[in-house]
């Protein structure tokens, strides 16, 4: 658990999540991050690494809290060892016509599969 309450942004979806008020399939934990399967998966492993702290995009949280993202970016790589081979993808959509619907920064770990290239 985090020793200090994160900081949240009322109405945020993963903000619920990560306090516990909204139900999700979680994979894996740190001290500062969560890991919960995607509800519409595209992949055979499709995870989202989210901070529990409060960030809109990711350079809003590279910039605020380098040492989060690489939070984030360690409890991807833990999930990809734990659910598939270790190889994996991360994705980070940043802003609306870049696919982000949901406005609380989250990585996509998509694994489990050869992938293909590009997504655009
Ligand atoms: P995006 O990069 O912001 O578009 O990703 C949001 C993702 O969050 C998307 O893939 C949804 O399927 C996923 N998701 C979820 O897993 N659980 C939820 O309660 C909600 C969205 I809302």
């Amino acid at each position: 658990m985090t020793s200090t309450a994160p900081r949240t942004e009322p109405d945020c979806l993963f903000c619920r999540i990560v306090a516990g008020g909204l139900p999700a399939d979680v994979v894996a934990t740190s001290e500062r991050a969560i890991a919960f399967r995607d509800i519409n998966p595209q992949a055979p492993v499709h995870v989202l690494v989210v901070p529990r702290d409060h960030h809109g995009d990711i350079a809003q949280l590279a910039a605020a809290d380098p040492a989060l993202l690489a939070d984030v970016v360690a409890l991807a790589d833990e999930v990809a060892g734990e659910q598939a081979d270790g190889q994996f993808r991360l994705i980070f959509n940043s802003g609306p016509r870049a696919g982000q619907s949901v406005f609380h920064v989250h990585g996509h770990v998509i694994a489990g599969a050869e992938l293909g290239w590009t997504p655009a």
